[in-house]
């Protein structure tokens, strides 16, 4: 018998048939996510929730569903694109961590102010800096102030359960706001767990039922005018009505997790309570760490001692009532934290648990709050018990000698203990050496460079050390060290995030033998523009009376360029003196070869599956040179590593040009072996393939004037894209009948742009 529920949700006398699995919890929210069936998935790759992106796609390129798979250009974007298709009216969702959380942040109480659900699975990470990729809150914390509900997922089933649950909650007609479902990066995200989910998607649609959007945007007859200008006193107004549909979520949510207990068997309540009963002390964790207290919890209470474990299920609204239950008669409160506040009294769920109680006249519950497992440091039996202790030590005492402090966590040694340099600093005298000579031609306003002979370049010493962690024929390297040949003197370098970085530096290791500094993924030409200002001011007020000439280089990925678009841009218009040297090794590599806006058209990547419904990435490669030339920056330049004195005279061009006018820009191809799955020692020879098809062009555009340094027409050695394409494993597949289609429109794409290329060298004014 079928009946319906308050919510409209259908309910069965008899339970759906489940499926007993053994998964993570991103297979989980993946899992949930194609169950659904949502409409739009907006999302950009960070560790460790891509996975969620990466199952969708490659279940899309099996037909296993219907979700439209948005990759943005960075989670600003991605946010954005959620937002726009959740105002169409269907249901969306995304996944991010950490910096991506933080970088879509500003488009999040746009979200909750207009009163649109969606769905964002936050993977908990660390926030940079200094860059961690692991797991802690203090990601999470940023996102308490949004105004979305937040559901937590201590388990790979409750990420799935949570998942199901969150669209129902968002979209209640009281409550109409977005949901984060949150769960711990690595620990719950990447270990396999049993679990059972529903056999039927067709269970969770029609728990679900269809989505519900009062006002949209797709309606002509109903037009409506969605975010208008709102000042005082509206805005106030507003908010408050944002608090009362947070009150709804709070009065709403029991009532949609009995009835999901009701279809699954798995019954969540706002607040988790173990061995609560007679607890006089308690920890209060949130997320995995819970799970490991629980099982100390039970070794302790083995010995008599009166312990228990309290964590929430929900976050936002905070379940205050359902704490101050649990922590009615409890004599200490031991409240661990996985991000801190930094001398607010305590990390917030610390200090939500206090203000909590304190609203409890009868409550005399003692509260100590340690920090602890940032940047993914584990918490173990160890850790736990260590907590209980501190925690029954003020249960006997009476006293709580230290409320706020950090466990787990050591003073730290002096800089430099048994650390070394493997390698001196690099002498003037190495550094400069007038190898490779730049002049001017006043006549044309060109640039004519002497390059010596390769042995004699040796000479120039290597600015990285050797040593560093790239796989096996990884072609960055060797194409940016022969890159640095070129340059003359002191460098300062920025690197933004991606393989290049991760591979170099490891504290406290670092393989840079020159100034090295990182910043955030998408900011590095905006930093490096601050640091070249502040060396002409300092160098100005003759605060640097020893150092001059220094050259500004940013090494970047081809994905750096994606997500650093708009700051790159801003740099080029201010003409910012400095070098920007692009590594395009045709996608996001280090965390795991999503696409980027650089891969081609049809190439396999994590984010761009080959299979029965999709061949490959869905659109054509950006051509971030010409992009950048429609700056106007004096110079740009392609080149590839083996092209050696081609790439070397480049190099000076660009030294000379951010010496004496201002922004150069280089793409380098550079290869990955790992991700193109191809042969190690094939390298080369797959870019010189790249260039001999016109895929990869070599040129430079000195002044708006394009010069093609390498024509393999006009040498005869042009070879058809194809054979490029049967060179990598990512690729191969286009090759296929079945793929023409493709590979013609691809072949079109690169004819067009190698053609037009063509007609700018030889018409100096197009
Ligand atoms: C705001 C933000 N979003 C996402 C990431 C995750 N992330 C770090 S590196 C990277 C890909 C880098 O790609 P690319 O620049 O091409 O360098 P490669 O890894 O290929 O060397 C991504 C997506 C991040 N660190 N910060
Ligand atoms: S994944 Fe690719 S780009 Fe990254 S270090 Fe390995 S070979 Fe190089
Ligand atoms: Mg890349």
């Amino acid at each position: 018998m079928v009946t319906t529920t308050r919510t409209g949700a259908q309910r069965t006398a008899v339970r759906p048939e489940q499926v007993l699995a053994f998964k993570t919890g991103n297979e989980m929210a993946a899992l949930a996510a194609k169950q659904i069936n949502y409409h739009v998935m907006g999302y950009y790759p960070i560790t460790p929730s891509t996975e969620i992106a990466e199952f969708l796609d490659e279940m899309k390129a099996e037909g296993l569903h219907d979700i439209v798979m948005i990759p943005a250009d960075g989670e600003h974007g991605a946010a954005g694109i959620c937002y726009g298709a959740t105002v169409g009216g269907g249901r969306v969702l995304n996944a991010t961590s950490a910096n991506g959380l933080l970088y879509a942040i500003e488009q999040l109480p746009v979200q909750s102010g207009t009163r649109y659900p969606m769905v964002l699975n936050v993977v908990t990470r660390s926030i940079s800096g200094p860059l961690d990729i692991r797991g802690d809150h203090s990601d999470l914390y940023f996102a308490l102030n949004i105004g979305w509900i937040i559901l937590l997922a201590r388990s790979p089933q409750a990420v799935y359960d949570m998942n199901i649950i969150a669209p129902k909650i968002g979209e209640h007609p009281d409550v109409r706001l977005p949901v984060i479902v949150a769960y711990d990066g690595f620990f719950t995200s990447h270990q396999k767990r049993l679990v059972e989910h529903f056999k039927d998607d067709e269970v969770v649609q029609g728990f679900l039922g269809p989505p519900k959007t009062p006002i949209h945007a797709l309606d002509p007859r109903h037009p409506a005018t969605i975010g208008p200008y709102m000042n005082d006193p509206d805005l106030i107004n507003n908010k408050y009505q944002l608090k009362l549909a947070v009150d709804a979520a709070m009065r709403e949510l029991p009532v949609i997790f009995a009835e999901y207990a009701e279809l699954s068997g798995r019954h969540y309540p706002l607040v988790d309570t173990y061995a609560m009963e007679d607890a006089e002390v308690a920890l209060v964790l949130l997320n995995s760490a819970a799970e490991t207290a629980k099982d100390v919890a039970d070794r302790l209470r083995e010995k008599g001692l009166p312990v228990g474990v309290v964590s929430a299920n929900v976050l936002r609204p905070f379940p205050a009532e359902e704490f101050r239950k649990a922590l009615r008669n409890v004599k200490v409160a031991l409240v661990g934290d996985r991000g801190d506040s930094f001398s607010g009294q305590g990390g917030n769920l610390s200090i939500e648990v206090k203000a909590a109680l304190k609203d409890d006249p009868e409550n005399r519950t003692l509260c100590l709050n340690r920090i602890y497992g940032l940047g993914g440091k584990d918490f173990r039996f160890e850790d736990a018990e260590a907590l209980f202790n501190e925690a029954l030590e003020a249960a006997r005492t009476g006293v709580v000698a230290v409320p706020y402090d950090y466990h787990g966590a050591t003073p730290g040694q002096e800089a430099a203990a048994g650390v070394y340099p493997y390698l001196p600093p690099l002498e003037k005298e190495e550094v400069y050496q007038n190898l490779v000579q730049v002049e001017r031609d006043e006549a044309t306003g060109k640039l004519k460079v002497k390059v010596p002979n390769p042995r004699e370049l040796t000479r120039r010493p290597k600015r990285l050390a050797p040593g560093h962690g790239a796989c096996p024929g990884c072609g960055i390297f060797s194409a940016v060290e022969q890159f640095m040949r070129g340059i003359e003197g002191d460098v300062v370098v920025l690197y933004q995030t991606g393989c290049a970085m991760v591979v170099t530096t490891g504290y406290p290791y670092s393989a840079h033998r020159v100034t090295y500094v990182h910043n955030l993924f998408q900011n590095g030409a905006a930093t490096l523009s601050g640091l070249v200002e502040m060396y002409r001011e300092r160098r100005r007020r003759g605060e640097l009376p020893d150092v001059d000439d220094l050259t500004f280089v940013m090494v970047t990925g081809d994905g750096g360029m994606d997500i650093g678009m708009g700051p790159a841009i801003g740099t080029a218009l201010r003409n910012h003196p400095l070098i920007i040297v692009e590594y395009d090794n045709e996608g996001y590599m280090n965390t795991g070869a999503q696409l980027s806006y650089s891969t081609p058209l049809g190439h396999a990547s994590s984010t761009s599956h080959v299979g029965s419904h999709q061949q490959g990435k869905r659109f054509q490669h950006k051509d971030t040179p010409q992009i950048m030339a429609a700056t106007n920056i004096p110079y740009v330049f392609t080149g590839i590593e083996s092209l050696g004195r081609d790439l070397v005279e480049k190099a000076a061009k660009a030294q000379w040009y951010a010496r004496n006018q201002g922004m150069a820009y280089g793409k380098l191809l550079s290869a990955c072996p790992l991700n193109w799955r191809s042969e190690e020692r094939l390298g080369q020879r797959i870019v010189q393939a790249a260039v001999d098809c016109c895929f990869f062009p070599l040129y430079d555009i000195e002044h708006g004037i394009t010069n093609i340094t390498y024509d393999p027409e006009a040498r005869n050695k042009r070879v058809p894209v194809s054979e490029w394409l049967d060179m990598m494993g990512k690729t191969r597949h286009l090759l296929r009948p079945e793929n023409a289609e493709i590979l013609h429109q691809f072949e079109d794409e690169v004819e067009r742009r190698w053609r037009r290329l063509k007609a700018r060298h030889e018409h100096p004014l197009l």
